[in-house]
C-alpha cells in the first residue's frame, strides 16, 4: 500500500489529509510519498508528486493500493503499468481541458492528461480512450460532455458496468481502477472536495470493487478525494476501511 498525502503538492491539506487520515486508523504498513524538490508552481509539484509514485508502484506487487489525495495521482500509478487499461469511479469526468474547464482546477482534467489531452509532459505515454471506462458519472461541464461523447471513452452505468469490464479485460495487460469517494452519494458519505447528489451506494461501489478483482487483472487501484475535514461521523473515513478491506483480499501478483 502507498499513500500520497498531496492535495496539488502541497501537503496534508484538503484531500492531501485524507491518506494520513485513512492511514491512522488502520495501522497498516504503507509506503508514504513525499516530494524530493521545493517547486511551488503547481504543475511542478504536481509533478514532482507523481515521478516519485511512478517509482513506488513499480517496486509493488499487483494490485497495488493507492491512498491518493487528487485524482492526478493516477498519472504517476498509470506510468508504471504496463499498458493499462482504465476503470474510473467518479462523480465528475475529470476530461476538462485548460479550455473547456470552467473552475481551471487540475483536478478535473486529470482523465483528460491520462488520455493525452493536455499537460502532454506529465504523461508521455498516455492511455487510449477505448481502453477506459467510465464509471457512474453524473456531473459533467457541458463542454466537457460535449468533448466525451466525441471520444472513445465508454460511459457505463452500474447496470452496463460489467460488460464493459468483460470487453475491457479482455483487451488490456493489467487494469488501473480509480475510486473517486465522490462518486458515492454525499447523503452517505459527505467526506469529499466537489460533492453532487445522486451518487451510488457504498454496497454498489464494493461490488464493483470485486467485480474488477474478479477478472484478475487489477494493476493498481486508487481511493481518491477524501476530505477528512468535510467527513461527518467518520462515514467516509469507514467506507475508505472497507474499501482497502476488500482490496486486501485480492489475491497478490507476482
Ligand atoms: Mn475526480
Amino acid at each position: 500500500m502507498i499513500a500520497v498525502p498531496y492535495h496539488l503538492g502541497r501537503r496534508a491539506v484538503e484531500v492531501g489529509s485524507g491518506p494520513l487520515a485513512i492511514l491512522d486508523s488502520l495501522r497498516q504498513r504503507c509506503v508514504i510519498i513525499e516530494r524530493t524538490n521545493g517547486e511551488t508552481h503547481e504543475l511542478a509539484a504536481v509533478a514532482d508528486v507523481n515521478s516519485q509514485l511512478a517509482l513506488a508502484v513499480a517496486a509493488q506487487n499487483a494490485p497495488v493500493i493507492v491512498l491518493a489525495g487528487n485524482c492526478n495521482t493516477c498519472l504517476g500509478t498509470l506510468r508504471a503499468l504496463e499498458q493499462p487499461g482504465i476503470v474510473w469511479f467518479d462523480a465528475h469526468g475529470d476530461f476538462n481541458t485548460p479550455e473547456t474547464s470552467i473552475s481551471g482546477a487540475l483536478e478535473g482534467m486529470s482523465l483528460a492528461i491520462a488520455t493525452g489531452h493536455c499537460h502532454r509532459d506529465l504523461m508521455p505515454h498516455p492511455v487510449s480512450e477505448e481502453n477506459v471506462v467510465l464509471a457512474a458519472t453524473r456531473s459533467l461541464d457541458v463542454l466537457e460532455e460535449v468533448r466525451l461523447h466525441a471520444s472513445k471513452i465508454t460511459l457505463a452505468s452500474l447496470d452496463a458496468l460489467p460488460r464493459a469490464v468483460d470487453l475491457l479485460a479482455a483487451r488490456v495487460k493489467t487494469i488501473y481502477l480509480h475510486l473517486d469517494l465522490d462518486v458515492l452519494d454525499p447523503s452517505i458519505s459527505p467526506g469529499v472536495n466537489f460533492s453532487a447528489p445522486g451518487g451510488i451506494s457504498p454496497d454498489q461501489l464494493f461490488d464493483a470493487v470485486k467485480y474488477v478483482i474478479a477478472t484478475g487483472k487489477l494493476g493498481a487501484v486508487a481511493i481518491a478525494n477524501f476530505n477528512p475535514g468535510r467527513d461527518r461521523d467518520k462515514r467516509t473515513l469507514r467506507i475508505a476501511e472497507t474499501l482497502v478491506a476488500i482490496l486486501s483480499q485480492a489475491p497478490r501478483q507476482e
